[in-house]
Formats: C-alpha cells, sequence, structure tokens
C-alpha cells in the first residue's frame, strides 16, 4: 500500500469491462491491483469458453495434465506442492478488534498488526502474473439466502475450481447491480515472479501461509496456498467463517452440513440436514443409494457440505446449499461406498493428488480392490503396488459440479430453500457414542451438537486419530466466540414454530477386534428410516440417560444380518466411558466459561446425575 501507483496499474484498473457498473467494486479492484501489482488483470465472465482457455493454459504450463478424452471427458489432474496438500488450521486467523469476539475456538491476532502483516506480504505479491477478478454467489443466483463475495486471486486453478463450485462471472454482477453488496475477498499465492523468472506447475508459498477474516469489515486475505479450502474462499471462509457471523446478525445459520432428501414409499418428503467432521463420509451420506431391501425409499442430494439455513414466515427452518459443487475426499470412493458420486466424476471434473494411470485415468486408495500394476504416484513419481508409498494423497480431492450427481434433488437450486425436518450431528468415535440417539427437544439437542468430538483425520493437518470436541463439526469453521455461538442456536430454536428434532450419530464404533460394527454406507438408510419414522411421530424408542434411542424392534432390518448382540454394542451406554465424556463437555465448557449459555451447563450437571 505505501508503493506509489504507477501510470500501468492505474490503466489497467480503468480498463474493466464496459459491462462492470460497479463503482466501489472497480475502485476495489484498482486498489488491490496497486498493492499487489499483477501483469495483467481478467474480468471473469464465466462463460464455458472462458473455463476451456485457463484450463488449456493450465494444461500448456503442466499444472494440469489432461485425461484420457474417452475414460474421463473434460477431466484433469492437478498436483500440488507437497508442502500445499490441506486445509492449514494452525494458519487461519479471525481478526475481530476485541479478542473475546473471536472466542478461545480461534486463532487471534489484533487486526492493526495482521494488516501490517498482509500490507507487506501482498506488496508486489502478483508481479509476473495475472489478477483475476471472480464475481460469484453463494447460493442461487438472486435467492432470499443467498450471498456475493468477489474474490480476486493469482491462480487460474483457483478461477477454473470457482467455476464449478460456485456460480461465477457476469451474471453475477447483473444481480450486485450498481452498489449491490459483496464480501471483498483476496488471495495469492504468494509467489511473484520475477522477470524471465520459469514458474512452478503449482506456485505457493514454502515461508508464509495466511488465512485471514475480518469480522468488522467482513474481508477475507488468503495468501501463500493454492489449495482447496485455503485458497477457494467461497467455501470455509465466506460461506462458514464469514457467513457464521453474518448470520448470528442476521437471525439464520450458516453450518457444516450436508441436505438430504428422504422420500418414503408413502408419504411426505422430508428434508434432513446434518453436520459431521471434514473427511467424516458426509459426501457418502449425502449421495446414499439405499440397500436393496429398502429400495421403496429415496435419497436425493442437496449439498455435501455447508448449508445456509432461515427461519420461514411458517416457522419452520428453510435450508439452501450456498455452493455449486463439491469438493471432495477421493480416496475410499468406490462403486460400493458411493456409485453416485463416482457417476458424477466421470466427466468434467478436476482431481487434485490422485494418482495417474498409464492410459490417462485416475485412481486412488479404495478405488477398486486390486491397485494397478503401475501408476504414476500423485507426486509424479512413478508407483508399483508393493513400493510402500500410498499412490494418492490422503486428502486427493475431486471439483465436479453438483448438476452432475446422478442423486442430485430437482430442488437442489430453489432459491426458497427446502423445509428442514431433522438435525443429524456425528463424529467419527471408537468408542462411547451410541449409533443413534433422539434428543428430548431442542435444548437438548444442542447440548449433543455442543458436546460432540471426532477422531482427526486426514484433512486436518496434525495428529490423526486423536480425539477432540468439535461443536456442531464448526471447530475450524465458526467465525465468533463458541459460547455465543451456542446461544444463537438456542435463540433460533425458541423462536420457531416447528423446529426440527435433533439426532446424534455414531458410524464408526468398533468392535474389541477393531473392526466396524456398523456397515455404514447404503446402511445408513435404516437408521435415516428411522429417524423419518420419528419426524412422523410413528416410530418407537426407548429413554435413555442419554435421550431417546430405537430398541432392536424398532429399527428395520431386513436385508441385513445384524444380530441384537451386535445392536446392543453399538447401542451400549458405558457407565466409565460416559464419566470421562462429561468430564470432558465439562473441560470444554469451562474453556468457553466467559460466554456460555447456563443452560448448556445446567444439562451437563444434570446427565451427569443421570448417569
Ligand atoms: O479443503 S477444504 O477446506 O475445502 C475441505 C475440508 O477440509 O473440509
Ligand atoms: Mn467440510
Amino acid at each position: 500500500m505505501n508503493q506509489p501507483a504507477t501510470a500501468t496499474h492505474l490503466a489497467q484498473a480503468a480498463a474493466a469491462p464496459s459491462y462492470v457498473t460497479h463503482r466501489k467494486l472497480a475502485q476495489w479492484v484498482a486498489e488491490i491491483a496497486r498493492l499487489t501489482k499483477p501483469d495483467r488483470i481478467s474480468w471473469c465472465d464465466g462463460s464455458q469458453q472462458e473455463y476451456d482457455r485457463l484450463c488449456n493454459e493450465m494444461v500448456a504450463s503442466g499444472t494440469l495434465t489432461r485425461l484420457n478424452l474417452e475414460k474421463r471427458p473434460g477431466c484433469f489432474l492437478a498436483r500440488s506442492d507437497p508442502d500445499d496438500v490441506a486445509r492449514m488450521e494452525e494458519r487461519t486467523f479471525v481478526c475481530p478488534r476485541n479478542r473475546e469476539d473471536a472466542g478461545p475456538n480461534n486463532n487471534w491476532v489484533a487486526p492493526d498488526e495482521m494488516r501490517a502483516t498482509l500490507a507487506k506480504l501482498f506488496d508486489g505479491c502478483m508481479r509476473g502474473r495475472t489478477l483475476y477478478v471472480i464475481p460469484y454467489s453463494m447460493g442461487p443466483l438472486g435467492s432470499h439466502i443467498a450471498h456475493i463475495g468477489v474474490e480476486l486471486t493469482d491462480s487460474p486453478y483457483v478461477v477454473a475450481n470457482m467455476k464449478l463450485m460456485t456460480r461465477i462471472g457476469r451474471r453475477v454482477l447483473d444481480v450486485l447491480g450498481t452498489s449491490g453488496y459483496f464480501v471483498p475477498c483476496v488471495h495469492s499465492v504468494g509467489m511473484p515472479l520475477a522477470p524471465g523468472q520459469k514458474d512452478l506447475p503449482w506456485p505457493s508459498n514454502k515461508e508464509h501461509k495466511y488465512i485471514v477474516h475480518f469480522p468488522e469489515t467482513r474481508e477475507i486475505w488468503s495468501f501463500g496456498s493454492g489449495y482447496g479450502g485455503n485458497a477457494l474462499l467461497g467455501k470455509k471462509c465466506l460461506a462458514l467463517r464469514i457467513a457464521s457471523i453474518m448470520a448470528k446478525e442476521q437471525g439464520w445459520l450458516a453450518e457444516h452440513m450436508l441436505i438430504l432428501g428422504i422420500q418414503p414409499p408413502q408419504g411426505e418428503k422430508r428434508y434432513i440436514a446434518a453436520a459431521f467432521p471434514s473427511a467424516c463420509g458426509k459426501t457418502n451420506l449425502a449421495m446414499l443409494v439405499p440397500p436393496k431391501a429398502l429400495n421403496g425409499w429415496k435419497v436425493t442430494t442437496i449439498g455435501e457440505d455447508i448449508a445456509w439455513i432461515k427461519p420461514g414466515k411458517d416457522g419452520r427452518l428453510y435450508a439452501i446449499n450456498p455452493e455449486a459443487g463439491a469438493f471432495g475426499v477421493a480416496p475410499g470412493t468406490s462403486e460400493q461406498t458411493n456409485a453416485n458420486c463416482l457417476a458424477a466424476v466421470r466427466t468434467n471434473t478436476i482431481f487434485t493428488n490422485v494418482a495417474l494411470t498409464p492410459d490417462g485415468d485416475v485412481w486412488w486408495e479404495g478405488l477398486t480392490k486390486e491397485p494397478p500394476k503401475e501408476l504414476i504416484d500423485w507426486q509424479g513419481k512413478p508407483w508399483t503396488p508393493g513400493c510402500g508409498r500410498k499412490a494418492a494423497h490422503p486428502n486427493a480431492r475431486f471439483t465436479m459440479h453438483c448438476s452432475q450427481i446422478p442423486s442430485v434433488d430437482p430442488d437442489w437450486e430453489n432459491p426458497n430453500g427446502v423445509p428442514i425436518s431433522a438435525f443429524l450431528f456425528g463424529g467419527r468415535r471408537a468408542t462411547t457414542v451410541p449409533l443413534v440417539t433422539e434428543a428430548l427437544d431442542w435444548e437438548h439437542g444442542v447440548y449433543m451438537a455442543a458436546t460432540m468430538a471426532s477422531e482427526t483425520t486426514a484433512a486436518i493437518v496434525g495428529q490423526v486419530g486423536v480425539v477432540r470436541r468439535d461443536p456442531f463439526a464448526m471447530l475450524p469453521f465458526c467465525g465468533y466466540h463458541f459460547g455465543d455461538y451456542f446461544r444463537h442456536w438456542l435463540e433460533i430454536g425458541r423462536s420457531l414454530k416447528q423446529p426440527p428434532r435433533i439426532f446424534g450419530v455414531n458410524w464408526f464404533r468398533l468392535d474389541e477386534n477393531g473392526k466396524f460394527l456398523w456397515p455404514g454406507y447404503g446402511e445408513n438408510m435404516r437408521v435415516l428410516k428411522w429417524v423419518v419414522e420419528r419426524c412422523e411421530g410413528n416410530g418407537g424408542a426407548v429413554d435413555t440417560p442419554l435421550g431417546r434411542m430405537p430398541r432392536y424392534e424398532d429399527m428395520e432390518w431386513r436385508g441385513l444380518d445384524l444380530g441384537r448382540a451386535r445392536f446392543a454394542e453399538l447401542t451400549k451406554i458405558d457407565p466409565a466411558q460416559w464419566r470421562k465424556e462429561v468430564q470432558e463437555h465439562a473441560e470444554l465448557f469451562d474453556k468457553l466459561k466467559a460466554r456460555m449459555p447456563k443452560e448448556l451447563l445446567a444439562l451437563r450437571d444434570r446427565l451427569e446425575q443421570a448417569l
């Protein structure tokens, strides 16, 4: 910001296309160009031609490899820098003026100090590159639940992914008009090019990485990484961290939830929103294929990662998927685990960090039982089955448009959203947490969600397999103090005439040999069926200290050999484990003490006594 504006930069900024009528937007782009000093500015119109051109350029530069035209038409493979493979929580900051507002659940730096750091890093950081302007809508264009952001980035990979993940381009500016509100987002891979310097296929900054949110001004600044949620700023940064703050102010919910539809053989179609931490199978659940014995039931997909949920005039909650595509974990996806997803990624998909077959197709661990005899691994090195390395990175991803999902719901772009009948909250827990528990009421459901935990996975940099409290699966995504967030949820519930029922689930309980007790995947339909029956008021249940649980006879077992003994294991409440669990609830609440709603503290005491 301290560098004087040069004539070229001003000229570039003035060269905004004539259809750009939003003065503040044009001024802001010019201001960021003066700071970052790109060689060129390119306003993205969002057209297919533009997408194709960028992909061709990235093939030429080595960023993308075009895949087999018959097996994967319109598909590409990207290999990231091995140091830039996942969202980085320890480099993610939320910087309100008052530290308390960020809560202990966020990294905080004083905004002035952070601005000074960013000003230095962004000064000239786009030299030798193109600054792309991406106007994007989170949510169907013009929906009263949607919001608009503009991402400025020097990564063509980001542009291509944003085209699949959101709605971008001119049509967004049309909705924005001359003065509409947008969330400003600035992203740089943080690797300026000196004249003549050769670019890397995946530029990034090894030394400095920052993903920063300023709540008061609703700004997002991301530096140094080109991967996933670090760089596709519409996703976790806008649709969760900034949106959670907007939702609190405006009386709605921005949640880390999939949304699915369930059509029973008879009766009303229901919609369920379900929160799980990253890489806990949200994509699989969202695209579930019911088992044969339950094939009268139909599951449809609205979204697989994020839900924006608003109270309607009728006192119910209505949800949209703010995204238009999926950025899902590839490893583990197969014909058996998620046939809908596999069909969706057959065409027009960008794969990142999966393995390449000799005939130009992709492979990842779990895709087939037998791995191919030879591959090029995610780092571009020759790979054979016995070599001791993984062929795909565990956090390898696919990016595809939702319209390609065979199970996509006809209402997935309904601007008014779909009515939610139930919320599910689940983590990955080897012990302690039963298969499914229904909360006694909204407040109790908020308690269950606030105290949920999960064993960490590859999407989270750090140790894998450690239990961490992850309230509402929002630990890395809630843009403000968790105590205030719990209170917001309690208040929303009180305002509703027909609050959705709330359930806790755990697909991941292990037996004494370390094997999963529950078959999961399509068989999760049996739990969803019970949930729907509870919503209809006719599913059987029994009261336990944790809430209402199905008895063996309350669930459908046709077509699955799962006996009473195993069901007892799946639903067992072990008093010793639960004494430890409620102790950990107390530790979480203690960390949030300054702003904990007392209703939840009282529920914890009651649970401890009941046990
Ligand atoms: O990389 S993302 O943040 O988009 C995915 C995830 O970690 O959930
Ligand atoms: Mn996620």
